[in-house]
């Protein structure tokens, strides 16, 4: 395989026709080497001190009919999480605006739902516009969508669409059997179509084989565009589903390594170290930044599960020498890369 160098142009960089052998001779470069040139190609498009920072919020939690196997809102397992109905849009309002005054430039908001109702997403739009207007970016999760769903999204004032397609096409079905990933490229497919930023990524640390995270990867990476945001979740541990009775998380080593092909392959898009940052160390999420990751949720809760503190990610940031940056600012960057 020819070295990447940052005098090869975007073009050269950016492919949606990455083989297999490719990402499994990039996986297996010493580390020194794979985060090398995992840096030239960050550096590229990226400033390296600079991490996006993004706010989540469950605006109707639990209760959801479909099945996938590690979520703590699905209606199949008993978690422990209780089922409420979709909030009111002045509640959304006022914790967006306390996000933003926390520092929260992207405010994403999901919803255990497999796909919205009608009735439902005239809400949900309300929230978007109104999340515009206080200034933010606006994202949210809400599952399937049809290409009309996806056009009123976009009229709100939408973003970002985020729909994960979790792991690779052979695991999927030990993980979800109520919807196909061809419902998801499907969904994603109507986002896009729309002009509504594409948010897509996965879990690991579901007992999937390493062949199955490069596999999820290099589905990413077929995208032709790249999703613009790719978060890699570490499964965050739900009780009762049936992903706990298989769970293992990567050793860290591996997953920093699984950070930096991600940076290879999508060069572009911003990596987000998403869920699983509560267990991890400041040393590793300080590997995974400088494998590529640049963007984190902030904010003590996920969804139902916790993440790092705010207080813990401040102090991180600071020994690392690190900025935070609102989500947008990092696309005028990369565009302003390209351009030039
Ligand atoms: N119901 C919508 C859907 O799935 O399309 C949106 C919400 S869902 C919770 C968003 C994503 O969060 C999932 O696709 C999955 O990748 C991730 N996720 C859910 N539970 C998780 C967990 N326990 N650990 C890590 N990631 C998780
Ligand atoms: C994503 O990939 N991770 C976020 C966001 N997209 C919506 C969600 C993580 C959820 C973790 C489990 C929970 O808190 O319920
Ligand atoms: Fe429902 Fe989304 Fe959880 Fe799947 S990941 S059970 S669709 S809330």
């Amino acid at each position: 395989m020819n070295r990447l160098s940052t005098r090869n142009g975007p073009a050269e960089l950016v492919r949606s026709d990455w083989t297999r052998a490719e990402a499994e001779a990039l996986h297996a470069l010493p580390l020194p080497e794979l985060i090398h040139r995992a840096q030239e190609v960050h550096r590229f498009f990226f400033d390296p001190a600079e991490v996006e920072t993004a706010s989540l919020l469950s605006v109707k939690t639990g209760g959801c009919p479909e099945d996938c196997g590690y979520c703590s809102q699905s209606a199949h397992f008993d978690t422990g999480v209780k089922a409420s109905k979709l909030m009111r849009t002045d509640e959304v309002i006022a914790q967006a605006r306390a996000a933003k005054a926390a520092g929260a430039g992207r405010f994403c908001m999901g919803a255990a739902w497999s796909s919205p109702k009608d009735r439902d997403l005239d809400r949900v739009c309300e929230m978007v516009a109104g999340v515009k207007a206080l200034g933010m970016q606006a994202c949210v999760t809400l599952g399937k969508l049809t290409r009309d769903q996806a056009g009123r999204l976009a009229d709100a004032g939408l973003d970002y669409y985020s729909h994960n397609i979790d792991t690779s096409p052979e695991y999927y079905s030990e993980i979800i059997t109520t919807r196909t990933m061809q419902d998801r490229f499907d969904t994603i497919a109507h986002v896009r179509a729309a002009g509504i930023h594409v948010c897509c990524g996965g879990i690991v640390g579901m007992g999937e084989a390493v062949s199955d995270r490069l596999g999820l990867l290099l589905t990413l990476a077929s995208f032709d565009p790249h999703p613009e945001s790719v978060p890699i979740n570490m499964w965050n541990e739900v009780a009762g589903v049936p992903v706990a009775q298989r769970a293992e998380p990567p050793d860290p080593i591996a997953f920093a390594r699984l950070v930096a092909v991600a940076r290879i392959l999508m060069p572009r898009s911003i990596v987000r170290l998403s869920a699983g940052r509560a267990g991890m160390s400041d040393e590793l999420q300080a590997l995974c930044f400088v494998a590529g990751a640049n963007s984190i949720f902030v904010g003590n809760v996920l969804l139902t599960t916790r993440n790092a503190t705010r207080d813990r990610d401040a102090e991180m940031l600071d020994k690392l020498g690190m900025r935070t940056t609102v989500a947008g600012a990092a696309d005028a960057l990369r565009h302003a890369a390209v351009a030039g």
